[in-house]
């Protein structure tokens, strides 16, 4: 059994930040549960356009607001404490902070290994390591 604190990855390499995020990677590829489970703070007002080409990924909201837009559909949809959005589409979308920062779960699939970043197109590379 493994027990995580996000206090004790606070300022660690497991806290990485991003124009318009911080996410603290609580669980990584390397923890073997076959997902990545991240808290992620968006401050309120940021804008992120977003694209996991690579990857699924489920967000629950605890807490602040903000909205999702699917830039498929043009449909934006508000988000607050008990809202989850999973892009099971590899959708494209903003992703847009309210008037309070937001506090989202976050799960991947496949995992996130550790520092990645968002490219140009919003995306994470694939993992192309072997196990
Ligand atoms: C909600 C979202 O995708 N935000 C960007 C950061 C990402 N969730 C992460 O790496 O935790």
């Amino acid at each position: 059994m493994k027990i995580v604190r996000v206090q004790d990855i606070i300022g660690t390499e497991r806290e990485v930040h991003g124009p318009g995020w911080t996410s603290r990677r609580m669980l990584l590829k390397k923890d073997g549960m076959g997902f990545s489970f991240h808290e992620t703070i968006i401050p309120a007002g940021a804008e992120l356009n977003l694209w996991y080409k690579h990857h699924l990924e489920a967000v629950y909201c605890v807490a602040g607001n903000g909205t999702i837009t699917d830039k498929a559909t043009g449909e934006t949809h508000e988000i607050t404490d008990g809202t989850l959005y999973a892009l099971d589409q590899h959708d494209q979308h903003t992703l847009r902070g309210g008037t309070e920062d937001m506090r989202l779960i976050c799960a991947f699939n496949p995992p996130v290994t550790g520092r990645e970043v968002h490219d140009e197109d919003g995306a994470y590379l694939p993992d192309t390591s072997e196990d």
